[in-house]
């Protein structure tokens, strides 16, 4: 569909990543290497045009009716519990996650949201501004593209994720709430600083920084040492957050586990 065009799709004056060697695409990259090299996260304004946002919208609440909704108690860590540790670890600290997903299966081809995920020229600006060699979409049949559904009294806990870098394009926000939270880099490879996560879990706003990320935003977050959340959900506007997943290597899938945990399935 020549309208599915990513000329139609993507602001490609503003982020010209159709052509990587091209002087103005070559700035973007040093912008979004810097800012992950500080912050640990990138937003993209606008990167969307303001139609294609609309009718990633209108698509997406198309299949709303199908969201798998859960909620799943867990700590930051999103690993099973250690009995072991003292109560007032951060690892043991509990809170409850509640929201929804439409997975990679339900999204059907013609979307734009898809069209976009499978549009080779985006997954090359990626890994160049990632500093990747080559990314691949992530091979899993539910989890490669989702929609992350949250409606009033929804909430993502902190949580540090299990994967290098998560790519995400904002749909719709929530009428209040819904604000994406980050410490950037509040730990380390060679340090986790139970300390401060545990002062961030007891309410210490420390190092608090809200993304801006409006509907038409892409945003690059590396998330396995900035912890993060969405803050709960209100009123009646659905937060809609298309996430892109991705790999450095070919063919990698999730566990039953996730899928079960996610999508309340481990297949069609
Ligand atoms: O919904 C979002 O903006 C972020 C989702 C997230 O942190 C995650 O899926 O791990
Ligand atoms: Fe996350």
């Amino acid at each position: 569909m020549e309208e599915l065009s990513p000329s139609y799709l993507v602001d490609l004056i503003k982020y010209p990543i159709a052509d990587l060697s091209a002087p103005k695409a070559k700035e973007l990259l040093a912008h979004c290497q810097d800012r992950l090299q500080s912050m640990g996260c990138c937003v993209l304004p606008g990167f969307l045009k303001s139609e294609a946002t609309v009718r990633m919208v209108e698509e997406a609440k198309a299949i709303v009716p199908q969201t798998y909704w859960s909620t799943v108690e867990g700590n930051p860590y999103l690993e099973p519990e250690n009995a072991t540790l003292p109560e007032d670890h951060p690892h043991r600290s509990k809170e409850t996650t509640k929201l929804g997903a439409l997975a990679y299966d339900q999204i059907p081809a013609h979307h734009a949201i898809r069209k976009l995920y499978e549009w080779d020229g985006l997954i090359a600006f990626l890994a160049a501004a990632l500093g990747k060699e080559k990314l691949f979409r992530y091979a899993d049949p539910m989890g490669a593209l989702n929609v992350a559904v949250m409606k009033d009294g929804d909430y993502l806990r902190w949580h540090f994720d299990q994967t290098d870098f998560v790519t995400s394009i904002t749909l719709q926000d929530a009428d209040e709430g819904g604000d994406f939270e980050c410490v950037p880099k509040i730990r380390n490879p060679e340090a986790e600083n139970y300390d401060r996560v545990k002062a961030l879990l007891k309410g210490d706003r420390t190092g608090v920084v809200k993304l801006e990320m409006d509907p038409g935003a892409l945003v690059l977050f590396q998330g396995r040492y900035t912890i993060h959340r969405v803050t709960p959900i209100q009123g009646k506007a659905l937060r809609l957050v298309a996430l892109l997943g991705y790999d450095t290597k070919p063919g990698v899938v999730s566990s039953e586990h996730l899928r079960t945990m996610r999508y309340g399935r481990t297949a069609k």
